[in-house]
């Protein structure tokens, strides 16, 4: 797990192995301590140089081992003895250094780094902090003001910024073992006071800017403990001698460790490595098909999704053949869409951008491209119009996906000639920033045509989740009952705010209706006036097709409040297009009337009673999609929640969350609130969530095997 050689010239090569990343397992911390001990008795070694096996030096502590007990020498008196050592020791870091990886570093003497290595201390984004003396080595090394940038956001820098930062002291684009032995062979023999980062000053809080962090950082976090808990430490760094700082270190790592938040973030971190390795009911999954390389592509409709699809899509080197058949969209995304490509290169350090874009008014010019992404307006007619022109254009053996956010991919695929070669992919606005794409194949999708969709994903640098075809895929599926729990809010006696409080101080990043507003609330109202749900010749009732109803939505929509683009929706703002949304009186002499109108007698709701309403909802929305077998597992559903509607990560994603409320409780409560409200559907509770609470809840991790054992059973 860390291997030993002594190369010519007196220098000690210690090498880290554990596959894929070099992570500090167990083992690996007692092959450091052991080689380490080597080398320091070996009077033949003047220097070491620590290494990583196959190009990585070394990912951090070892997660999975988070979950057990602690094994092996922990990682801090190991970092300690090598910084005691009395022979140089360099870090050789190529690939990665991250987190204890760059602890392990930071301990060393000297640190040199290949040129594309990079280099970062994420704890936070696992719900930690930098627990092996990092909070307390990085300031002394680099300053407060650095040091509390990288600790509190988690982001991997490049080795050039490093190396300007002061991490690093020499980047190479050669061999970097080679250069590391070189350098310490050079500066064998020189005093190591100085580079013993625990025995430096720590530059202290001159100008307050760990009290304005600590601000700024409890306003942002939303919750989250583990920023705080980095600031608090590096506050330490800056107040407390080194012993004493380490202690701090160490006590707020413990109260991270033990909290439920750290769980949440590290299943989030394992769930978004999960989903990559897909797999279809029909037993096709990620290492039994292979993705079709995709050079050139072309995207119909240049909407506001069609234009982020684009540049998605250029960003990694890919030809788009961008079309639009309406003159003056054409002509005003032929401007816009450069621009904005331009823009998202320079925000990701590309000097230039990588993919070429032609733009064209004729749909003729897609037929020479390997795959094409329909991004025309959410309406089944002008789809299938697109669609059967597509399949009549393209050479045989393209692939045709469409963009959209919830309609039946099995219809479009029926009208072409190869309903194999057709999948869905739901883009999330802004396509070329938001991290999210569910590929949602139909009954005829071939693995073939997954695969490739599942890769372009990757490729662009987005979470990817396949999902089976029902309405509204999963995400938005899940969304409806969440909604529509807030809307029976509003009816009962709640107010927005107290809806939208309710949801932001669980961590939303925003409650349902400040998000209405934001999206436009005509986008739904369109679609329940195409699902015969409202409009002329409905009835203005409180049960539509059989349950029940809330006509609230439409009804603030016929008043021509749509939300912000109109300045007044759920809220009011300082004019069309304004941001900043305040109470509204008309909303409250609204709902009021409305209440009248109908007989209800508007009560206090507790914001415990609107978490439960609408939260539970939608969980037991996801346990029916798993029953369905339209996500392959809860950690799907996490994934798709975390990185496309904003569930808050410390909280894992809502299924995770539902196994940390406890399954019973989320049933029972279920229960309650489907008693008090029995026409409607959505609070019933899903049958596989009374089957997973009668064999006893299982943890979330165990729930697919439970699923599949059911579906093989059954
Ligand atoms: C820490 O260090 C705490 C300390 O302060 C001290 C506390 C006392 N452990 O992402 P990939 C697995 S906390 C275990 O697909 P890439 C990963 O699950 C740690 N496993 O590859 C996957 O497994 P599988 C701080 C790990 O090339 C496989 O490796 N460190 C770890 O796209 C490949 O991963 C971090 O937060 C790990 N540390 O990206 C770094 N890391 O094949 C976390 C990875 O079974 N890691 N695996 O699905 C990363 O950010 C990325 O994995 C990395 C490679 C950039 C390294």
């Amino acid at each position: 797990m860390a291997t030993y050689s002594r190369l010519p010239g007196s220098v000690a090569l210690i090498t880290l192995q554990n596959p894929p990343v070099n992570a500090l397992s167990a083992a690996v911390r007692q092959g450091i301590v052991d080689t380490v001990q080597r080398a320091l008795k070996d009077p033949k070694v003047t220097s070491v140089v620590i290494c990583g096996q196959n190009g990585k030096f070394c990912g951090g502590a070892d997660i999975r081992e988070f979950a057990g007990p602690m094994l092996g020498p922990p990682l801090v008196p190991m970092i300690h003895a090598i910084e005691a050592v009395d022979k140089p020791v360099a870090a050789a870091i190529e690939g990665v250094a991250l987190g204890g990886g760059l602890e392990l570093a930071l301990g060393c003497h000297y640190r040199i780094a290949h040129s594309k290595a990079l280099l970062g201390l994420p704890e936070v984004t696992l719900g930690l902090l930098p627990g092996a003396g990092g909070s307390q080595r990085l300031p002394r090394l680099i300053g407060l003001t650095a040091a509390l940038d990288l600790i509190t956001t988690g982001r991997h820098i490049s080795a050039a910024e490093a190396l300007k930062l002061g991490i690093l002291d020499q980047v190479t684009d050669n061999n970097v073992v080679d250069q590391a032995v070189e350098f310490v062979r050079r500066v064998a023999g020189q005093p190591l006071d100085s580079r013993r980062l625990s025995t430096l000053p720590c530059p202290p809080d001159v100008d307050s800017l760990l009290d304005k962090a600590m601000v700024k950082v409890r306003q942002r976090s939303r919750g989250a403990l583990a920023p705080v808990a980095c600031v608090q430490a590096l506050m330490a760094a800056a107040s407390l001698p080194y012993t004493q700082g380490m202690e701090k270190e160490r006590e707020l790592l413990t109260t991270l460790f033990n909290s439920g938040q750290a769980r949440a973030l590290q299943y989030a971190f394992f769930s978004q490595r999960v989903v990559g390795k897909w797999s279809l009911p029909s037993g096709a999954s990620w290492d039994n098909s292979a993705a079709r390389p995709i050079s050139k592509a072309a995207v119909i409709g240049l909407g506001t999704m069609g234009r982020g699809i684009v540049v998605a899509l250029a960003l990694t080197g890919i030809s788009v053949v961008a079309v639009e058949t309406q003159e003056k969209q054409l002509a005003e995304a032929s401007q816009a869409v450069p621009a904005m490509l331009q823009r998202e290169a320079g925000r990701r350090g590309l000097a230039t951008p990588p993919g070429v874009i032609s733009f064209s008014s004729n749909l003729q010019d897609v037929s020479e491209v390997e795959l094409v992404i329909e991004a025309v307006f959410e309406d089944m007619s002008l789809k299938l119009q697109v669609f059967r022109h597509l399949t009549s254009v393209c050479r045989p053996g393209t692939l045709l996906c469409s963009n959209t956010s919830g309609l039946d991919i099995d219809q479009l695929a029926a009208v072409t000639q190869s309903p194999g070669l057709v999948v869905g992919m739901h883009f999330f606005a802004p396509a070329h920033v938001m991290k999210l794409l569910e590929v949602v194949y139909g009954p005829r999708s071939s693995p073939e045509a997954v695969a490739t969709a599942m890769q372009l994903g990757k490729r662009m640098g987005k979470v990817s989740v396949a999902v089976g075809n029902c309405p509204g895929f999963v995400g938005n599926r899940m969304l409806k009952p969440y909604l529509e729990q807030a809307n029976f809010l509003l009816e009962e006696g709640a107010t927005p705010q107290q809806v939208d409080e309710a949801l932001e101080e669980f961590g939303f990043p925003m409650g349902v209706f400040r998000m209405s507003d934001l999206s436009g609330l005509d986008v739904g109202w369109r679609i329940r006036k195409e699902a015969g749900l409202t409009g002329p010749g409905v009835e203005s009732t409180r049960t539509r097709q059989g349950r029940r109803y809330s006509p609230l939505p439409d009804q603030v929509c016929e008043a021509g409040r749509l939300g912000q683009k109109t300045g007044r929706g759920w809220y009011q703002y300082d004019g069309p297009g304004g941001r900043v949304a305040r109470s509204d009186p008309w909303v409250h002499i609204f709902l009021e009337a409305y209440r009248a109108e109908h007989d209800l007698v508007a009560r206090s709701i507790a914001p415990e009673e609107i978490l439960e309403r609408c939260l539970y909802a939608l969980i037991n929305e996801g346990f029916n999609i798993l029953q369905d077998a339209m996500a392959a597992g809860p950690e799907d559903i996490d994934a798709i929640y975390v990185f496309g509607y904003g569930w808050p990560r410390h909280h894992g994603g809502p299924m995770f969350h539902a196994g940390q409320v406890g399954l019973g409780r989320i049933l029972e409560r279920l229960q309650h609130h489907h008693h008090n409200h029995p026409d409607v559907p959505h609070l019933k509770p899903s049958t596989l969530l009374r089957r997973l609470v009668a064999v006893g809840s299982p943890p979330v991790q165990k729930w697919r095997e439970f699923i599949n054992k059911e579906r093989v059973h059954s």
